[in-house]
C-alpha cells in the first residue's frame, strides 16, 4: 500500500473509532468539522444511518461550505448553529451540540490544537464553543508534544480585509509584546526565528491573504515551538482586526490518531 493510501487508511481507522465511541441514537445535535479527515466520519454516518443507529431527527451542524455538503451528500439534515435551542435549559450549560468532532493540524500533549489550515477555523470555534464535547481526529502525523514542532505553515488568523497590512505591520512588531509576556526573549524588535519559544513571525501567504468563507483574509502567522497555546492566541487575538486566531486552547475533550500501523490512539 502506498504511503498516501496508509495515511487514508489512519484518517479514516481514527474517524471511524471517533464516530463509534460518540454517535448513537441519544445524539440529537451534532457538529460537522472540515477538512480530509472528516469526510471519513461523514462515511462511517452514512453506514450508521443505514444501520438504523441515528437519532432520526439527529440535526448536524457545519463548519464550512465543504462541511455542509457533506452533511447533505450523507443524506442528514443540516441545521445552523444559531437555530438550536441549548440543550438543558434547566442549567447554565449553554451548549446546543452534544459533540463536534473535526479535525486538526497539530495536537500537543495537553489536546490544544493548531487548526484551520483550510481557513475555517472561525465557524469551528465558534461550533466546538457551543458544543458539549470536541473530538479531534487525525492520522499520527498531527500528534505532537509541542504545538508548532509538527505543524510548519504558520498558525492561521482571520482578520478584517480592512487593515490587514497594519495588522501585519503590528504583528511583526510584537516581540516586545511577547517578551513581557514572558512569551519570548527576542534580541530586538526583528523576529530570532530560532528561539524555542513563541516567537511570532508573521508571513503572509506568497499568493497574497487567502479569503475564507466569511469575506474575511487568513495571514499565517509563524511561530516556533509554542509552550504557552493560550498565552499566544491571547497575544494575537487582541490585535485590532483580529478576527479569529488558530489555536484551540483547552477546548477539545479528546483526539483520535490513526497510526500507520492500523492502530489507534486516543488521548484525553
Ligand atoms: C479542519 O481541517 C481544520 O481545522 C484543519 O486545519 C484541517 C485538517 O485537515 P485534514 O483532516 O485534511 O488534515 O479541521
Amino acid at each position: 500500500m502506498s504511503s498516501a493510501n496508509i495515511i487514508e487508511q489512519a484518517k479514516r481507522s481514527a474517524a471511524f473509532a471517533a464516530v463509534d465511541k460518540h454517535v448513537d441514537s441519544t445524539v440529537r445535535v451534532l457538529g460537522i468539522g472540515s477538512g480530509s479527515t472528516v469526510v471519513y466520519a461523514a462515511e462511517r454516518l452514512v453506514q450508521l444511518k443505514k444501520e438504523g443507529k441515528l437519532n432520526p431527527d439527529l440535526l448536524c451542524v457545519p463548519t464550512s461550505f465543504q462541511s455542509k455538503q457533506l452533511i447533505v451528500e450523507a443524506g442528514l439534515r443540516a441545521a445552523d448553529l444559531d437555530d438550536l435551542p441549548v440543550l438543558d435549559p434547566e442549567s447554565a450549560d449553554f451548549s446546543s451540540i452534544d459533540v463536534t468532532i473535526d479535525g486538526a493540524d497539530e495536537v500537543d500533549a495537553k489536546l490544544n490544537a493548531i487548526k484551520g489550515g483550510g481557513g475555517a477555523h472561525l465557524r469551528e470555534k465558534l461550533v466546538a464553543n457551543a458544543s458539549r464535547k470536541l473530538v479531534l481526529i487525525a492520522d499520527s502525523r498531527k500528534d505532537s508534544e509541542t504545538l508548532g514542532t509538527k505543524w510548519d505553515k504558520g498558525i492561521p488568523v482571520e482578520v478584517s480585509p480592512l487593515a490587514w497590512r497594519t495588522i501585519k505591520r503590528q504583528l511583526e512588531r510584537m516581540a516586545p509584546l511577547s517578551r513581557a509576556h514572558g512569551l519570548a526573549k527576542a534580541e530586538s524588535a526583528a523576529f530570532s526565528f530560532d528561539h524555542p519559544q513563541a516567537v511570532l513571525r508573521q508571513a503572509v501567504r506568497k499568493a497574497g491573504p487567502v479569503v475564507t468563507d466569511n469575506g474575511n483574509f487568513i495571514l499565517d502567522v509563524s511561530v516556533g515551538s509554542i509552550y504557552d497555546p493560550l498565552a499566544v492566541e491571547q497575544l494575537i487575538k487582541m490585535v485590532p482586526g483580529v478576527i479569529e486566531v488558530g489555536i484551540f486552547s483547552g477546548m477539545a475533550k479528546e483526539a483520535w490518531f490513526g497510526n500507520e500501523d492500523g492502530s489507534i490512539v486516543c488521548r484525553e
